[in-house]
């Protein structure tokens, strides 16, 4: 598959994507089976290891499924390997200045934007192209996302913006509502946080970059989407096996 995300976001087109928080590789291929227009593994929070994120890459892949990641706390080399790897778009959590952004995107784009080490080995072959396209197309195909959850963040956020080479945010509501209402709320509808997301789209679409936020479930996400976010991590895998699981129990059992 080639890399299309950027294009789609283009064109004004909402991304709906399965969330994967278990460790099943297989897992990917079947979110994207199901119809979800991406998918992106977590291992800031989810239980998959660098190697399960890996084969779940590929298992997008063969479903012609664009793959993303959530990288751990910290782990820009990490992000920059699963790039390696064939992810198409990297998400890192707690981005809290235009620093931490700047480090974002120094790790994640290839100079003269950033300082990216080089050595897409699988990507190449992925994504069905030649080194020296990669390269040359790197920058500009694969999206490198800021978590946006903390009050620290909240009151950075356009010098985070404004960092050449990133190229949007991604909303943490669970994170966010506990820094906002310092400990006292996890709430992803709390009037602070909705404010905070109100800002940060009219921030984002004046600059043109990319916004993204996690969704506790369809319905959250349909509200996101309509408030006007482009991608949606709906999720995730293990919230929709428990449902689907408990409905077919209550149906087995006539209850
Ligand atoms: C948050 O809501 O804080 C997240 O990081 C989304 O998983
Ligand atoms: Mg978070």
């Amino acid at each position: 598959a080639v890399p299309a995300l950027r294009a789609r976001l283009a064109g004004g087109e909402k991304i709906f994507a399965g969330w994967m928080a278990s460790a099943y590789p297989r897992m990917a291929e079947m979110l994207g089976r199901v119809g979800f227009d991406a998918v992106i593994v977590d291992l800031q929070h989810g239980e998959a290891a660098f190697t399960e994120a890996r084969d779940a890459i590929v298992a997008a892949h063969l479903v012609g499924k664009p793959a993303g990641i959530r990288a751990g706390l910290e782990a820009f080399g990490e992000a920059a390997r699963l790039l390696d790897c064939g992810a198409e778009f990297v998400i890192l959590p707690m981005i809290n200045s235009a620093a931490d952004a700047r480090r974002l995107v120094d790790t994640l784009k290839y100079p003269p934007v950033g300082g990216r080490s080089w050595g897409p080995t699988r990507a190449v072959g992925l994504f069905e192209t030649d080194a020296e396209t990669y390269r040359a197309r790197a920058n500009d195909d694969f999206i490198v996302l800021a978590m946006i959850e903390t009050r620290q963040a909240v009151e950075a956020m356009e010098d985070i913006l404004d960092v050449p080479g990133l190229d949007g945010v991604f909303v943490g509501p669970s994170d966010l509502s506990i820094s906002l209402s310092d400990g006292a709320r996890l709430d992803h509808r709390m009037p602070e946080s909705v404010a905070v997301m109100e800002r940060l789209l009219v921030a984002a679409k004046a600059r043109r970059k990319v916004t993204a936020i996690f969704c506790s479930g369809g319905e959250a996400a349909a509200r996101n989407a309509a408030m006007g976010f482009d991608i949606m991590a709906v999720g995730s895998d293990w919230a929709f096996f428990i449902s689907g699981a408990q409905a077919a129990l209550k149906a087995a059992r006539g209850d």
